[in-house]
């Protein structure tokens, strides 16, 4: 059995949350373990459709996803949500709609540099050329966690070793 929780990935773009998220659920489908990841692409292209990137529009993004986690969590699943979700204060409020041991955030800490060069979707060029704006990190804020429960670093771990120190955080609190 597992307790059922929600781990908030937390961090730029680029930095490696949605990839973490997918493969956590993969490795944890291999345990037995009933889990489902949230991310931008399937909430901001449904149920968010009408939010873009104004720091209005980013408060109630969260909001409801944070909504929509707890009800996977009342479920019984072990719930990732991968977004930027970059103000302290909105986590704060998703946080309290937990209880303690059922919020883990997770602050994906990875150097904005690195994010940049990474550049996967080629959004950062069209931000520094101005064809985007309000982008994270270069003309809109990112507010790292004050006290994450677990803080991953992946310029210097693979994504099999960020994902084994998740899995042994889950398992050293007995989530697991
Ligand atoms: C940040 C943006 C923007 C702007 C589009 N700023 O790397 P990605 O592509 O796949 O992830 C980013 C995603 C961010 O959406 P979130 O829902 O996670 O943001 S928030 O939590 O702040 O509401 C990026 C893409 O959408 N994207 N425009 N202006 N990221």
């Amino acid at each position: 059995g597992h307790k059922s929780s929600v781990l908030w990935f937390t961090g730029f773009s680029g930095s490696g949350k949605s990839t973490l998220a997918n493969e956590l659920d993969a490795q944890l489908y291999k345990l037995g373990i009933r889990s489902y990841v949230l991310d931008g692409d399937n909430v901001r292209h449904g149920l968010n459709k009408e939010l873009g990137f104004s720091p209005e529009d980013r408060v109630e993004n969260i909001r409801r996803v944070g909504e929509v986690a707890k009800l996977f969590v009342d479920s019984g699943l072990i719930v990732m949500t991968a977004f930027i979700s970059p103000y302290q204060k909105d986590r704060d409020q998703v946080r309290q709609l937990f209880r303690d041991d059922e919020f883990i955030e997770v602050f994906i800490d990875c150097p904005f540099d690195v994010c940049e060069d990474r550049d996967p979707k080629g959004l950062y060029k069209k931000a520094r050329s101005g064809q985007i704006h309000d982008f994270t990190g270069i003309d809109s804020p990112y507010e790292p966690p004050v006290n994450p429960e677990l803080t991953i670093n992946t310029a210097e771990n693979s994504v099999e070793e960020a994902v084994q120190l998740i899995i042994a955080f889950l398992e050293y609190k007995g989530i697991i």
